[in-house]
């Protein structure tokens, strides 16, 4: 596909319409989200030839899991299993912020593993997409990142890897030596600054970037979220602001900015013009509810520079 192909679990995501607790939320609202699926419809939505690799139940949240990344021009490359249901992912609004609980353990994404990951798909990937999320889900699926980038290697191409910690799933293990293994392996990382700090001790955004590279990334990026981000990419510091925004909700806008860094990639721009367009698309998904449905058309992103009238016709 000469594109992005990435691997990981997504999930159907429920979430109360009003902002209220769970107990008392009479309406959920529901869609599907993974981390690697809304980077895979972010680069899609870019205009860019973008394959996911996963599993689902044999289930209807499976089939819609399935029917979203189709409909958003996602390459999938999924397995149905009969022995396990679809994740599921409940957002709930907590004073202010908002609390993601898992219901994944022993789904069908989980089960996720080396034989799902065809060499032919990753001979013919620009470049390949892993997060820290995969490794905490199940050993399978650990494999599985790891065949990933093995062959990834073997056919000269590319790496990128976003440490995404997800606490919840690690419990009492430690993810730094796993961070670290995966970020060595990598050809680009993404992470944001207490992320960085679980692979190379405190520090500030720009030691953390140069010290993420150290561990062998040639480009490191650390998101700094509404202040933007800094990267270290070839031996050169950069820190771009974050675009203002009025922001409606932020999940799913780290993972458009590293879509759009991607793409920049894919299509051999210069660093520069790589963090223009991550920080376009990350702000881009802040403007709406949704894991991924604020991604940018590629068409829809000079909207951000502010055309005066507010309705276009
Ligand atoms: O990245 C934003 C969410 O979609 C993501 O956190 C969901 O894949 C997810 C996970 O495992 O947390």
């Amino acid at each position: 596909n000469g594109g992005l192909l990435t691997l990981g679990e997504t999930m159907a995501l429920l979430r109360p319409t009003a902002p209220l607790a769970l107990e008392h939320a009479n309406e959920l609202a529901i869609g599907v989200g993974g981390a690697e699926s809304n980077v895979a419809i972010g680069v899609a939505r870019l205009g860019l030839p973008s394959a996911w690799i996963g599993r689902v139940g044999d289930d209807a949240l499976g089939r819609r899991v399935l029917r979203e990344l189709r409909g958003e021009s996602v390459e999938v490359h999924a397995r149905v299993e009969v022995a396990a249901p679809t994740g599921l992912m409940i957002k709930e609004p907590v004073a202010q912020v908002t609390r993601v609980r898992y219901h994944r353990y022993g789904s069908a994404g989980s089960m996720i593993s080396p034989e799902d990951v065809d060499e032919g798909m990753v001979r013919l990937a620009g470049v390949v997409h892993v997060t820290g999320i995969t490794p905490a889900i199940s050993s399978s699926a650990a494999e599985a990142v790891d065949r990933l980038i093995d062959l990834a290697h073997a056919f000269r191409v590319p790496v990128s890897f976003d440490v995404n910690h997800r606490s919840f799933l690690w419990r009492d293990r430690d993810p730094s030596p796993v961070y670290r293994r995966l970020a060595a392996k990598a050809t680009i990382v993404f992470a944001g600054v207490e992320e960085a700090e679980l692979l190379v001790g405190e520090g500030s955004p720009a030691d953390l970037s140069r010290r993420l590279s150290q561990l062998g990334p040639g480009q490191a990026i650390v998101k700094l979220g509404s202040r933007g981000c800094v990267s270290y990419i070839d031996g050169n510091f950069a820190e771009v602001p974050a675009i203002g925004v009025t922001v409606v909700d932020t999940v799913g806008a780290g993972d458009a900015f590293v879509a759009g860094y991607l793409t920049g990639f894919l299509e051999g721009r210069s660093a520069a013009e790589r963090v223009d367009l991550a920080v376009r698309c990350g702000a881009f998904a802040c403007l709406g509810p949704g894991d991924w449905e604020s991604s940018p058309h590629r068409s829809q992103l000079e909207l951000l520079n502010g055309l005066g009238d507010p309705v276009l016709r």
